[in-house]
Order: structure tokens, then C-alpha cells, then sequence
């Protein structure tokens, strides 16, 4: 069933292209009713409108707060089509078929640090949501815009038909409710998070997340689990939601959740790297002149792992690369900024192998980290600086050299993606061995030796990162015996001075970063 839209209401605060849809639809024969700001705009554009405030014949007052709160507006949004046409010709409210919304620009303004709260409260919109909520109700009848990216396929429809479809109309309405419920969501989350008479403080007093559903999931960790993914409406742009996938078969829910661990830990580095990942942990990481050279690397730290792995690349990949990957072994995921025509020809071959494009990627992780428990939700901020407050420090006699410094923050940025606790081999900018999710330290260490071990790596003269403190000096015993030259770790430890001695006894050196990173 297509309604005819004879009539037509628009109230913007993006104008982005209001304009052209207004003009378009006049020349369609429908009358536009607009407010203050809008209809000055469409009228300097040329586009025939009636004032909202003549139309209801009530001004608008109080500095725009009420200028749509009108039956004569409402009725004409909510009359039921069929039913209610007795009581609007009585009381002379003619039928509005659509409705052109966008709402006060909330959550930009309080996006802006200097943004008091009166300024906040006067960008909370009123008569907006409550026409939207009409009009999205009514969709039996009304069709609801509310992004410029709607009005394209709009305009197709009117001018093809003359109306909107019924699924049109339902797909708009819900799309209306999902923009109304964000911008409450918006309001009360950060109210709820401000003083009256001060700034934003922290974290909110009821957490309300929006998220749009981005594609339903094969099934979940397990294969009897149903599964989704949600993107984040304001990821920014280069990070992992924003994937576009070039090749391959559908992203699992493990594929998505393991590509985006890779993809971070990608991005902690400004030399190109490949970063292989197994199980949410890196099993190889490498950093050099050139991609080829990284994955080489990277993947020679644990091959067995490696197989079936996810690789990230924070650099564009080209064909050699591609080449080597396919050649060499099995592979889930390849994801890189952009992927190369030469490569994607390569990786045709493997019509299975997904790839991903990130486009300005990668970043850093923005807003709140979040893990639900049961029942219950926590947030914290994302774990985005390396260092504490007084930088790195050198507590050992044996002093770091401008070398031995690059090698500690290699393993150290890696040690931050590594589940705890995290133990990192590594030597000029590539991984030897590394201990991930053990319940004590000294068996992650124990393990990123054997792994070493396994794949033929010598820890001679190697360095190693620590996610957190050493408890004990029988940490440092352990490395200097397999050949550690040198520590990072955060230091804290009560026996801090014990593990100090041990490692000038053994002619280590140790720098103390100040922070600690767990990861879980
Ligand atoms: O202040 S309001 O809450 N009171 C209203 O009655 C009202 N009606 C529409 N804000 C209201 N609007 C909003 O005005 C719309 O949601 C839109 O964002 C904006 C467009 O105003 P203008 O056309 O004057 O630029």
C-alpha cells in the first residue's frame, strides 16, 4: 500500500541537503510547512514554504521552545488515516504525509569541554522528538525522515509512486524511534554525569549505550550460541567497526573479536608491523622496514600457533606479502589499511581467506572499555598510555642503551595485548617467545621460553617485558638463565629492592615503566 504525500513538514538543525529535497518534493506538488531557520533557508533557495507559526496560526514563542507544540501540528501527524477524518475536518487539521526531522545538536554541544550547563539544557529538543514520535507511531500513514542519508531514496519513491510503501514507512519509523532513543540516551547520559554547576565528572549515573546492529552472526563463541555484532554509531574512523571486507567467507563471531585484538595491537606501532593472533593473543609480532620482513618475523616466533591465525598489517599490503602469507600457511583473517589489487589477486586463490580493509586505521581505542558480568556491566576508561607519570626510569647498575631502549619498548608495547600474565621475549623489534593467560608469572615466563625453545629462537642477549610487577626475584633468576639482557616492567613490588639486587647481580638491566598493564 503506497500513501500519497500531499503535505510535507520540515524542521532541521543539520541542514545538509534540505534544500534539494525540498525543492524536489515542491515540484512534486507538496506543500512544505516549515519552522523559523529552515523556512528562511528554503524560501533564500527558492522553494515555496508555509511558516509553521502562520499555519497554526499561533507564533512561535519563547525563543523557538514552542513552535511545532501545536494539535493543529500534531493532529496532523497522529489523525489515523481511515478513521480519524471526521474529527480533523471539524476541527480543521489537514493531514501531514511526511516528516522531515533532525534534532538540536546535543550531543555536539556537550561534546565541547567548555559547554555550561545552560547552554546543554537550551540543546535539548522538544518539540523535534515529540513530532518524531507522532509521525514514527503514525507510520500507518507517515512517512519520518530523519538523515540526510534517507533523502535519495525518498525522493526515488515520491517521484516514482507518489507515496512511501508500507515497509518503507515501518523501516523510517523504526529508524525515527532508534534516533529519538540515542538522543535521549545522549541527554541522560550525560546529565546524569554533571554537576549542576561544574563539568562533566566521570561516569554516568545510569549508563545507557546505543548500538546498531551491523550484522547478525552465524553463531557465537560456540557454534550452539546465537551471536550479533554492534557497531558503535560514533566509531571514529580507523577503528576496527569500520572494517570493509574485500574477500572471503562471512566473518565469524571469533573471527571479529580476534581481527579486532590484532587490529589494536597493530596500531600501538608507528614502523610497519604484522601481528599474528590466536585465541585474543598475539603468538608473533614484528616491526620493520618493510611489511614482507615484519610478517616474516613475526610469524617465525610461533609458527604452530600462527597456523589458522588472524594477521593485521598498520600499513598498507602488497602483493610480496600477500604472497609469502598464502604460500606459507593457513589463514582466517588478513587485515590492513588497504589491501593492494596485486595482493587481493593473490589471495583469490584462498577464496575462503577474508580480508578486511580499515581505512585510516589503525587508532587507538576510543570512549569506555566495557565487560558485562553477571548481571551488571563494567566500564573503564581504555588503556591508551604506555608509561606512568615519571616516564621510564633505569633502576639497575647496568645502564639501557639508545639499542637496548628500543628493543624494552617493542616488548613492552606488545606486553600490553598479551592476556594476563603477560611475558614477552623479544629482540629487535620481533617477538621470541611469549607467555599469555596464566594464573602466576613465572609460568607465562616459563612458557614463552619453551616457546622460544620450540621454534628454534635463542633468548641470548634477548629483552623481556613484565605486564605487571615481579613479585619475586625467582622471575629475574629465570631470565637471567635463559639469557635476558634486559627488563621492562612496571616495578611496585614490595620486594622491588630484592628483584633490583638480583638483576645487578646477574648483570641485567632494568627499566621501571611506572604502569602496569593488565589485560583480561
Ligand atoms: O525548542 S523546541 O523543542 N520546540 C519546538 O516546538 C520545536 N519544533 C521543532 N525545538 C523544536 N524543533 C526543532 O527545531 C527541530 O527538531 C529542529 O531541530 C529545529 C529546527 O529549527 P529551525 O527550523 O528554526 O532551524
Amino acid at each position: 500500500r503506497t500513501m500519497p504525500v500531499r503535505r510535507a513538514l520540515i524542521s532541521v538543525s543539520d541542514k545538509t541537503g534540505v534544500a534539494p529535497l525540498a525543492r524536489a518534493l515542491a515540484d512534486h506538488g507538496i506543500e512544505i510547512l516549515s519552522t523559523g531557520g529552515t523556512a528562511r533557508l528554503l524560501r533564500d533557495a527558492g522553494v515555496p514554504v508555509i511558516e509553521v507559526g502562520e499555519y497554526t496560526g499561533f507564533p512561535e514563542i519563547m525563543a523557538g521552545r514552542v513552535k511545532t507544540l501545536h494539535p493543529r501540528i500534531h493532529g496532523g501527524l497522529l489523525g489515523r488515516r481511515g478513521e480519524d477524518e471526521a474529527v480533523m475536518d471539524a476541527q480543521d487539521i489537514p493531514p501531514i504525509d511526511l516528516l522531515v526531522v533532525n534534532l538540536y545538536p546535543f550531543e555536539q554541544t556537550v561534546a565541547r569541554p567548555d559547554c555550561m550547563l545552560p547552554e546543554a539544557i537550551e540543546n535539548i529538543d522538544i518539540g523535534g522528538p515529540a513530532m518524531l514520535r507522532a509521525a514514527a507511531k503514525n507510520h500507518a500513514g507517515v512517512g519520518v525522515v530523519t538523515d540526510p542519508a534517507q533523502y535519495d531514496r525518498v525522493l526515488a519513491a515520491v517521484a516514482g509512486t507518489g507515496g512511501l510503501d508500507d515497509a518503507q514507512r515501518f523501516e523510517l519509523a523504526v529508524a525515527a524511534f532508534n534516533h529519538v532513543a540515542r538522543y535521549d540516551a545522549a541527554i541522560s547520559n550525560h546529565l546524569s554525569a554533571r554537576a549542576i554547576d561544574g563539568e562533566p565528572t566521570g561516569f554516568p549515573g545510569q549508563f545507557n549505550a546505543t548500538w546498531e546492529k551491523a550484522a547478525d552472526l552465524r553463531y557465537g563463541e560456540n557454534p550452539h550460541q546465537a551471536a550479533a555484532f554492534y557497531r558503535d554509531p560514533q566509531a571514529v574512523a580507523g577503528s576496527f567497526a569500520h572494517y570493509h571486507q574485500r574477500q572471503g567467507k562471512a566473518l565469524s563471531y571469533n573471527n571479529l573479536a580476534d581481527a579486532d585484538a590484532a587490529w589494536t595491537c597493530a596500531g600501538a606501532f608507528d614502523a610497519p608491523a604484522c601481528v599474528i593472533v590466536k585465541h585474543a593473543n598475539p603468538c608473533g609480532v614484528a616491526v620493520a622496514a618493510d611489511l614482507k620482513t615484519a610478517y616474516d618475523a613475526a610469524f617465525a616466533t610461533d609458527p604452530t600457533s600462527a597456523f589458522g591465525g588472524i594477521i593485521a598489517f598498520n600499513r598498507p599490503l602488497d602483493e610480496d606479502t600477500a604472497r609469502a602469507i598464502i604460500d606459507r600457511q593457513f589463514v582466517e583473517v588478513m587485515l590492513a589499511p588497504a589491501v593492494s589489487e596485486g595482493a587481493l589477486a593473490v589471495i583469490g586463490r584462498k577464496a575462503n581467506v577474508r580480508v578486511l580493509e580499515i581505512a585510516d586505521g589503525p587508532v587507538m581505542p576510543t570512549g569506555w572499555r566495557l565487560q558485562p558480568l553477571g548481571g551488571g556491566l563494567l566500564v573503564q576508561d581504555q588503556d591508551i598510555a604506555l608509561t606512568g607519570d615519571q616516564g621510564l626510569r633505569c633502576v639497575t647498575r647496568e645502564p639501557v642503551d639508545e639499542a637496548l631502549q628500543a628493543d624494552l619498548d617493542f616488548v613492552w608495547r606488545v606486553a600490553k595485548f598479551v592476556k594476563s600474565n603477560a611475558i614477552v621475549y623479544g629482540r629487535e623489534g620481533r617477538t621470541l617467545g611469549i607467555g599469555a593467560g596464566q594464573m602466576s608469572r613465572v609460568d607465562s615466563a616459563r612458557i614463552g621460553v619453551r616457546k622460544a625453545e620450540d621454534a628454534g629462537l635463542s633468548l641470548n642477549g634477548s629483552v623481556l617485558a613484565s605486564d605487571a610487577f615481579f613479585p619475586f626475584r625467582d622471575g629475574i633468576d629465570q631470565a637471567a638463565a635463559a639469557g635476558v639482557r634486559a627488563i621492562i616492567q612496571p616495578g611496585g613490588s614490595m620486594r622491588d629492592e630484592e628483584v633490583i639486587a638480583a638483576a645487578d647481580e646477574h648483570g641485567i638491566a632494568m627499566l621501571f615503566t611506572g604502569m602496569r598493564h593488565f589485560r583480561h
